[in-house]
């Protein structure tokens, strides 16, 4: 099945009882036994919810995985990965990532033994250096939040591999439309669903997505022993969400490629991150790892002011001024004092995560409508 198909009818089957097509939501926390381990496959919710399960089976169909696994949150799928570690091992993390992230490494997981490098990747060549025998994890983001940075999914696979450690990217920017970074060697496919997969703003939700049998069980054992799962309600909304995933990432990276050339053309626009264009350093790559550019980017006034941008984000009346990303209607965000707080200062400063820096989730409505906004707002 190609992805547009299998995007609609991925791991789904019609529902045994009614022939209903869409699977119904089953908002039960338990099920009946005839005897002690007399049952349909589905014992108590948090191991099994046959919505959930439904949605799960979408996931690894279109990841081109196996298994699927949803949680409670994107960061809670990200703890679920963190479980896998001792302490003692040590991470390899992109230096540019979601500051939600970033603060479950440093002030979680690190205080149980865990060692994290943040790692500039834009060469993965870097990863090898802070490679010891202690490393049992990279995690890559790409696009990176809110730097739109790309980092060669290929290269780090084939230097996991070499070295027998596990690779998760975050594939949140890209979604599965754009990148599929399982056929590309990577363990674990991890999503914010809360973002483009759910595509409404509807439901927070996070998504893990492995081929590897032993691995998935590993993480199953987690999802069901720690518990951070995710409801028949919103299992229901997100599937609904990734059958015209396609549909609105076509539009999405058509809005943002306008919403971005509009924006490097302004005069009054310094600079703008957003990997479609040629002269971004690691479009080459995006543009043999992903199939279009996405709706995400990031930018920065002349004078790199502060209140300039501030100004910017209070005056845009299309895109909203709100955390998140990725559902149909247009967003801004300021990441240094939204999405990226968490970061210290010069830790954020030091990736180009500015007190000017904007950032856009570019959504599917009218893109005459969504320019004509930025430009009141930057005039
Ligand atoms: O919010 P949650 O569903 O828990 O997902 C966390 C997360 C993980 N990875 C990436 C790349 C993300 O962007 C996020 C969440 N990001 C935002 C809320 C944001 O506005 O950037």
């Amino acid at each position: 099945m190609k992805f547009n198909t299998k995007a609609i009818h991925g791991g789904q089957k019609h529902d045994s009882a009614y022939g209903a097509v869409m699977p119904p939501i089953y908002q039960t926390s338990t099920y009946a036994q005839t005897t002690p381990g007399g049952h349909k496959g589905f014992e108590y919710s948090r191991t099994h919810n046959p919505t959930r399960q439904a949605l799960e089976n979408a996931f690894a169909s279109i990841e081109n995985g196996k298994y699927g696994l949803a949680f409670g949150s994107g960061l809670a799928a990200i703890d679920a990965i963190m479980k896998l570690l001792q302490p003692g091992d040590e991470v390899i993390s992109t230096n540019d990532l979601y500051g939600g992230s970033y603060r479950l490494f440093t002030k979680i997981f690190k205080g149980f033994g865990i060692k994290f490098h943040f790692v500039g990747m834009e060469n993965a060549g870097n990863i090898e250096k802070h490679i010891t025998k202690k490393t049992k994890l990279i995690w890559v983001e790409t696009p990176t939040n809110p730097m739109m940075n790309i980092i060669d999914i290929k290269v780090a696979a084939v230097i996991a591999k070499k070295h027998d450690i596990l690779l998760a990217v975050d594939n949140t920017f890209a979604t599965p439309y754009l990148q599929q970074p399982l056929d590309f060697g990577v363990d674990i496919v991890m999503h914010s669903a809360t973002k483009y997969i759910g595509g409404h703003s509807d439901l927070v939700m996070g998504a893990l997505i492995v081929k590897d049998e032993n691995l998935a069980d590993r993480l199953y054992f987690i999802q069901n022993a720690s518990g951070a799962i995710c409801g028949p309600q919103d299992s229901f909304l997100a599937l609904r969400g990734i059958k015209t995933l396609h549909v609105r990432m076509q539009r999405h990276c058509e809005n943002g490629r306008a919403v971005a050339e509009y924006l490097a053309s302004h005069p009054k626009i310094e600079k703008v991150y957003w990997p479609g264009f040629k002269n971004h350093p690691n479009h080459h790559i995006a543009k043999a790892q992903m199939k279009d550019y996405g709706g995400m980017i990031s930018f920065i006034t002349k004078g790199n002011d502060y209140t300039e941008a501030i100004r910017i984000v209070e005056k845009l009346k299309i895109f909203t001024l709100a955390e998140s990303l990725g559902g149909v209607e247009s967003l801004s965000g300021h990441p240094a004092s939204m999405t990226h707080a968490s970061i210290p200062k010069e830790e954020r400063e030091k990736i180009g995560v500015v007190d000017a820096l904007i950032r856009l989730s570019v959504g599917i409505e009218d893109v005459e409508d969504l320019i004509n906004d930025l430009k009141q707002a930057i005039d």
